[in-house]
């Protein structure tokens, strides 16, 4: 039966009940490698591995219930899952460039993901073009005929900076190139950059689609046969599959997403609005407040602001780091879609990767905070912000 409902796919897509057991939960096979029927079979198997199972690098049972409904979430062909949201953007980038070739990547994208262009995938010679993805005049002058792919991050981290996915595919398509998306902060809950034009998708699924920070992961999906083909081959290639377990802890997560972003969404906006009129506050960037630059662009490609929060006290950066040494609701800590609420300093922590002038150019200020909204009482997590602010002199 079909499902007509995002909330209904997450519960039950893909899922088939155990026929023998009649066990709901999808079961975990740890198993490293799969007995063949006969010598023919297993020869066979060798030469189509998707058919069915050899060793747990080629492809496992549970892994394979969360690669199909990763891709029935994002409404593409394929999904494949990785060991971690890095993994995933490795595999993308060696997959479908190679030495001689060339990338365009928005300026402004995860630490960890700049750190990645900036030093391993340059050593395979491997041109990265950074741009700023506003700027189409800009995306446009760095293609040229060895470019192979623009990548993008989507609100990006952690300034929030909200890239026209339409716009970004014209020019990707024009050349004839692919449009990478990173849907980790707003998952397919939230936006569906398939429908604005990439062609690949992907999330650190360590985030939201976890949801519970109990694991690391990532998971890629895409509509082309030879894309997947590619990319299949890396990861039997590299080996950073995701763990069966973790594969499953990631099913488990993916079934409350509707429910635990709603309340992101809803606890975000209430602490978006708290800051901003906050006077020890300068700036709030919240794609859910009119006063977000790209206010309007987020209302078309976003069906939600998201749980992510960047702001900037007045102060900078000393004033700052006495708000992150005085919060006990919120934790100092990385990572973000945590139930948890987790407050951190880019420039010196997930960005720190960045250099001085890069940090300068993207807007990655020394006195920015990001803030993850997690699942607690907005008003504990706003008293403790107003205890915080005024240890700070706010
Ligand atoms: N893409 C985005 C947008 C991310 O935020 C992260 C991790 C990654 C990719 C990499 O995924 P991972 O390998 O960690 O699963 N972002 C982090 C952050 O903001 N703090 O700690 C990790």
């Amino acid at each position: 039966m079909e499902h007509k409902h995002f909330q209904t796919l997450l519960v039950h897509g893909e899922h088939v009940l155990d026929s023998a057991t009649g066990a709901i939960a999808p079961p975990i096979y740890p198993s490293s490698t799969f007995a063949f029927k006969s010598a023919d079979q297993g020869a066979e198997l060798f030469r189509s591995p998707l058919d069915g199972y050899i060793y747990t690098r080629m492809g496992n049972p549970t892994i394979d219930i969360l690669r199909n409904k990763i891709a029935l979430l994002e409404e593409q062909k394929h999904g494949l899952a990785f060991a971690s949201g890095m993994a995933a953007i490795h595999a993308i980038l060696v997959a479908l460039a190679g030495s001689g070739d060339s990338v365009v990547i928005s300026d402004t994208v995860y630490g960890g993901t700049a750190a990645l262009c900036n030093r391993t995938i340059p050593n395979m010679g491997i041109d990265m073009r950074w741009v700023d993805c506003n700027n189409p005049d800009e995306v446009e002058k760095a293609v040229d005929k060895t470019t192979k792919l623009i990548f993008v991050e989507t609100p990006a981290n952690p300034t929030m900076k909200i890239i026209d996915m339409k716009a970004i595919a014209d020019i990707a398509h024009k050349h004839g190139i692919y449009l990478v998306v990173d849907n980790t902060f707003q998952t397919p809950y939230l936006q569906k950059p398939k429908r604005f034009g990439a062609d690949i998708v992907m999330h650190s699924a360590t985030k939201y689609l976890g949801g519970h920070g109990d694991l690391v992961a990532g998971l890629v999906t895409c509509d082309d046969d030879d894309v997947f083909t590619e990319l299949y081959r890396v990861v039997c290639d590299i080996g950073g599959i995701i763990s069966p377990f973790n594969a499953w802890l990631l099913l488990r997560g993916i079934k409350t997403l509707h429910v635990r972003m709603d309340a992101h969404c809803k606890n975000a906006m209430k602490i978006a609005e708290f800051l901003e009129e906050h006077p020890a506050v300068e700036t709030v960037w919240y794609p859910g407040l009119k006063s977000h630059p790209q206010y309007e662009l987020g209302q078309k490609q976003m069906t939600g602001p998201g749980g992510v929060i960047a702001f900037e006290v007045k102060g900078g950066k000393e004033a700052g780091k006495i708000i992150m040494d005085s919060v006990h609701v919120c934790t100092l800590a990385v990572s973000l879609g945590d139930i948890d609420t987790l407050i951190q300093h880019p420039a010196s922590m997930t960005h720190s990767a960045y250099s001085k002038e890069d940090l300068e150019k993207t807007g990655i200020s020394p006195g920015l905070i990001r803030l993850s909204v997690g699942l607690e009482h907005p008003d504990d997590l706003i008293e403790d912000l107003k205890q915080a602010f005024k240890k700070a002199g706010g």
